[in-house]
């Protein structure tokens, strides 16, 4: 018996099917973001300085400086994670020969990327870029009192979801286009309903028009780095936002909350009312610090309400992390594999014989039960899960890239 065929007999007697399991993982996309690969800088002629209360740390060699750099490192990531695969694109990584200033960009400054994702029949997702830039006046960019901010920033968003319906057209697929904007305050605001209002009539304008294939959603936080006392777009706001404009939909990020709060627990509560949930997977380490998704217990309970919950097509999964002190590469491929591994963690429980001894009351059954399932073989189904989509399954995937980075040790000086 293969180690696998041990570990389907173990996980049969609980009435879980590994084969289907594995089934499902295969089918489910997560969408990478492109960011991980230049710390957030981006392609734009004159790119400055990373703003808007995020924040890449440390000052690992080798980033990709290009749109070729950036796209063979992707490629590198992508043999090492296994499964269905989406890219996510942020408007500053538009592939122009000149600058283009963000409120003029078109499908055409991304078509580099459709052929890109086309060769690899990867979707792709998008957000407009509303920080690193110097019309965000002041922190506000969507929610600023000066009128011109305001409408470069609508300009941006409307430009930014056509391109988005251009990546669901050419590849026929759904595009995400997510709407985050790091306008905040300092300190005390005196007002914190007037910027609100103004956030609200620029979405307004922004969602007017209809497009084929395009997810829209907003992104919320609770602060961000110099914006620590008022977030304009908080949680608040943009659920009731969401709640009130159909189409419109509450992306939720890992990284976006107190601590004491989760996303495990907010996505079923939303899905009483959305037939949609964006998220961003990251991990918080006492603050929003995008460190790389660990497998840990809350990105393992945010993959079991997603899958305990028949809600692998309706929760899009995205990653959103960004570590600038360890190889880039590698960052994608272990943040990658981890939400990978928390999917095939949930979908090797007995889920419904767990809902079904809460329903009855037995408690004490259900806390046995949840705790000795913590240890079921969940390797030796990764590992035939990595081996039957081609990918490397151990721990030696991490030659690559050790190879790969000896390679751009030259290259990259
Ligand atoms: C910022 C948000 C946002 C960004 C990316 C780069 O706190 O999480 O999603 O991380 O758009
Ligand atoms: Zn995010």
């Amino acid at each position: 018996m293969t180690e696998f065929e041990f570990a389907s007999a173990r996980l049969k007697e609980l009435g879980v099917d590994a084969e289907k399991a594995i089934e499902t993982l295969a089918g489910t996309p997560i969408s990478i973001h492109c960011w991980q690969g230049d710390d957030v800088v981006g392609l734009e002629k004159n790119a400055g300085a990373l703003s808007g209360g995020i924040q890449t740390t440390g000052n690992y060699p080798y980033k990709a400086r290009n749109f070729s750099e950036l796209c063979a490192d992707f490629d590198k990531a992508l043999t090492l994670i296994p499964g269905k695969n989406r890219l996510n694109l942020h408007a500053s990584y538009a592939v122009t020969d000149s600058a283009v200033p963000r409120d003029e960009l078109k499908p055409e400054h991304f078509k580099a990327w459709v052929d890109y994702a086309k060769k690899r029949s990867l979707g792709l997702d998008f957000n407009p870029t509303c920080f690193s830039h110097p019309m965000v006046k002041d922190n506000l960019t969507l929610s600023s009192p000066d009128k011109e901010v305001r409408e470069f920033w609508i300009r941006h968003c409307i430009a930014s979801r056509r391109i988005a319906a251009y990546f669901a057209k050419e590849l026929n697929t759904y595009s995400v286009c997510n709407v985050w904007v790091p306008d905040g305050f300092k300190d005390i605001p005196a007002d914190r309903l007037t910027p609100r209002l103004r956030l609200k009539e620029s979405l307004d304008r922004i969602f007017e028009e209809k497009l084929t294939g395009v997810i829209d959603c907003v992104e919320s936080k609770v602060f961000g780095i110099g914006v620590e006392a008022c977030t304009v777009g908080s949680n608040e706001f943009y659920m009731s936002y969401a709640a009130s404009h159909s189409g419109v939909y509450n992306l939720l990020d890992n990284g976006h909350y107190h601590p004491t709060e989760v996303v495990s627990d907010k996505i079923p509560a939303l899905l009483a009312f959305f037939d949609k949930i964006p998220l961003h997977v990251t991990r918080p380490v006492r603050w929003d610090s995008d460190h790389v998704v660990r497998y840990e217990d809350e990105i393992r309970e945010i993959a079991c309400e997603i899958v305990r919950n028949k809600a692998m097509d309706k929760v899009l999964i995205g990653l959103d992390y960004f570590d600038a002190s360890i190889n880039r590469v590698a960052a994608w491929v272990i943040g990658a594999r981890n939400a990978k591994k928390a999917l095939l963690f949930a979908l090797l429980q007995p889920n419904e014989k767990l809902m079904r001894l809460q329903e009855n009351g037995e408690h004490t059954e259900l806390l046995m039960l949840q705790e000795e399932c913590r240890l079921l073989p969940v390797e030796a189904v990764w590992e035939e899960f990595c081996r039957r989509m081609g990918v490397k399954e151990k721990e030696n995937w991490f030659d690559d890239i050790k190879e790969y980075e000896r390679k751009l040790s030259a290259e990259r000086i």
